[in-house]
């Protein structure tokens, strides 16, 4: 019996406020010019692409007083991405966000969680990304979303200009995370106390990365019937993968790797947004930065379709 066939909706979330690089902006466009949507509709997905957001940017947004840069344009933009990922789901589409930064998961998180109710997030990343405008030592807002999206948040954040409408939507029994290895001090102690479930590269080096995946997922949606939301940053694969990204950091996910979390996830058959961010196509040479876009292709139509491409062949992946 041939399963029914998969609706995908594509959006562009090209922000890069949440950080202090351009690059990020350019990566949805490299991805398609690398045929992304053919690739999923090779393998049997119906694909629409609703093209790029288009986000303003609020002059003199420096809440930097508030620990955080460009505030108001980051929560802007992340209001239309919230509206846009809650519309296509509506349309009984699946989403694929393609960042910009990891900001975009405020917006695409928030949108899921506004359409199903009780949905798992699994967060693939080398970060946290869970820091308050307080804790930030960075002020980047891309280190962040999570501090907003979870439940129990132990810490009240100041009202932030231009993330009012942003409301915690996720419990924090119903986030893992996969990858990490730069954590800071104090996002340590917030996945402590919040008993985040986390799997971090020493762990899976120690576990192997199907067990961390899977007990990730059995943590997370013990019941198995939940909207699964994937959100998966490209530095947490190892810089020699994926150079082209703003924060890379050594010891990171093999492709081989990155593969299984996309077969496990794919087999649950519940994803049903997938962020795909942090990749700037700017970083690192222009010949690199194709490769590190093909790879994500390669995970991203294997995490929709489960269907492995047949060109270009896996080889040409490995570095
Ligand atoms: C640090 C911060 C971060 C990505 C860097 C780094 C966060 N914890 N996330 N690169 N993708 O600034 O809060
Ligand atoms: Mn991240
Ligand atoms: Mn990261
Ligand atoms: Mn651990």
């Amino acid at each position: 019996r041939r399963p029914p066939t998969q609706n995908i909706g594509i959006i562009g979330a090209p922000l890069v406020h949440g950080q202090p690089h351009q690059g990020p902006g350019a990566a949805p466009d490299l991805l398609r010019g690398l045929r992304l949507a053919d690739v999923l509709r090779s393998k049997g997905a119906n694909v629409k692409d609703y093209g790029n957001l288009e986000f303003k940017v609020v002059p003199n947004d420096f809440a930097v007083v508030l620990g955080c840069y460009n505030a108001r344009t980051v929560g802007n933009a992340n209001k239309q991405i919230s509206q846009k990922v809650a519309h296509i789901l509506k349309n009984g589409e699946s989403v694929l966000v393609l960042g910009g930064d990891h900001s975009v998961g405020l917006g695409s998180v928030s949108g899921h969680a506004s359409i199903r109710e009780n949905l798992a997030l699994l967060w693939v990343d080398a970060h946290a990304d869970i820091n308050t405008p307080l804790t930030s030592t960075s002020g980047n807002l891309h280190g962040m979303p999570l501090s907003f999206l979870v439940k129990e948040f132990p810490h009240l954040s100041p009202p932030v200009p231009g993330l009012e409408w942003c409301k915690p939507c996720v419990s924090s029994r119903n986030i893992a995370y996969i990858g990490l290895r730069s954590i800071d001090f104090r996002e340590k102690s917030f996945l402590r106390t919040l008993g985040i479930c986390n799997f971090t590269m020493e762990d899976i080096r120690e576990l192997g990365i199907d067990t961390a995946v899977t007990n990730a997922l059995d943590r997370i949606d013990p019941e198995g019937n939940r909207s699964i939301h994937l959100s998966f940053d490209v530095d947490a694969l190892d810089p020699q993968i994926i150079p082209s990204t703003g924060t890379p950091v050594p010891n990171g996910l093999d492709f081989r790797e990155a593969l299984r979390i996309a077969r496990i996830v794919h087999n649950t058959r519940r994803m049903s947004v997938m962020d795909v961010v942090e990749l700037n196509p700017l970083l690192s040479t222009p010949s690199r930065a194709i490769k590190s876009a093909q790879v994500m292709v390669e995970i991203i139509s294997r995490t929709f379709t489960g269907k492995r491409m047949r060109y270009p062949s896996v080889q040409d992946f490995e570095v």
